[in-house]
């Protein structure tokens, strides 16, 4: 069944790095996709560097490019993935072809990735908020970072309480199935209301840095717990610590949004309360992800210093174990 699927990818291009296409359409292509790549911008490199040229794509351009495709018949995902759309036009033009797609194919798999921003800074225009809510109710699975979580419910996160709140409203006033939010700074208080058979080990009164990754689906109406259906009632909510990976990554959520898209097999994977389509695709996302990083960070650190480019201090970010610490005061 592999070989018949097709996903139509719609997110940014760098000339220069891996993010956005350029970190997603590859390892799907390694996947056994074939992959429909709409490129929302086509910028020399990523908006951390203090500047970039290039263009965005403009609301136009990208109605008639699905225009063509749909005249010639060329539109036929059996997934779609979208990411970085940096403009409220523009997203409102994917937003009317998903919405297509979706209606013309109720089975097509979306996953919205709602690329606004991280840890409190915003790098799109904010009047794409209201049109992602818009657009939650389209997709099969959304992948926001905690920051993206906050925007999109107006829920501030800051105890178990509120995160519980917010999913709440992701699954039930917006009607996203599954919701996956990767890369939690995992602060004491989060690691604390954590089960102790995922809680990292304590050293000297403090956490090792770990990332946590939260999964929350809801049962369909054929999920088995030892043979007994459930009942969607409840969300199902899997979790798991990876050790963070000291050093400044870009490109990251877009890998790993492409990987989980690639993994999500629903019809094929059975659902139990232990394990379902969504927690398989997102260990092997994340595993996948983290061996990528690993070897990431390996080639850096053999180059010569100079040759590390670009420096955090040349990108004029923070770094994320920095960004932990002041994040814990
Ligand atoms: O990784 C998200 C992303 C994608 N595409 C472009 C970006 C960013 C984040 O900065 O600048 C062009």
């Amino acid at each position: 069944a592999l070989a018949e699927e097709r996903v139509l990818s719609i997110q940014s291009h760098v000339v220069f790095g891996y993010v956005g296409g350029k970190a997603a359409v590859f390892p799907l292509q390694c996947l056994g996709y074939d992959v429909d790549v709409v490129n929302t911008v086509n910028f020399s490199n990523h908006s951390g560097y203090g500047r970039s040229g290039g263009s965005k794509t403009t609301a136009e351009e990208l109605k008639t490019i699905f225009q063509a495709m749909e005249r010639n018949e060329l539109l036929r995902p059996t997934r779609l993935l979208t990411g970085y759309i940096p403009g409220a036009e523009a997203l409102s033009a994917v937003e009317k072809l998903a919405s297509k797609l979706k209606h013309a194919k109720p089975s097509l798999i979306y996953l919205l990735d709602p690329v606004m921003g991280d840890a409190g800074r915003i790098y799109v225009a904010p009047d794409v908020i209201p049109v992602y809510k818009e657009m939650l109710p389209l997709a099969t699975i959304i992948t926001p970072n905690w920051f993206e979580v906050e925007l999109l419910t107006d829920i501030k996160l800051n105890d178990i309480e509120s995160l519980h709140q917010a999913l709440e409203i992701l699954h039930m006033k917006y009607h996203v199935p599954n919701v996956v939010i990767s890369s939690i700074p995992l602060e004491p208080w989060l690691a604390e209301a954590l089960p102790p058979s995922i809680r990292p080990t304590k050293h000297s009164d403090s956490y090792e840095p770990h990332l946590l990754c939260i999964a929350s689906s809801f049962p369909t109406a054929s999920a088995t717990l030892n043979g007994r259906v459930l009942h969607p009632s409840q969300p199902i909510v899997h979790a798991q610590c990876v050790p963070l990976i000291p050093g400044y990554f870009s490109g990251v959520g877009d890998l790993f949004s492409a990987l989980l898209l690639a993994h999500f097999h629903p019809d094929t994977t059975p659902e139990t309360l232990h394990a379902s389509p969504l927690s398989t695709a997102v260990s092997q996302a994340l595993s996948k992800t983290h061996a990528i990083l690993v070897m990431t960070q390996a080639v850096a650190e053999a180059l010569p210093e100079e040759e590390r480019l670009p420096s955090d201090d040349e990108l004029d970010v923070e770094d994320p174990m920095r960004k932990i610490r002041r994040m814990r005061g």
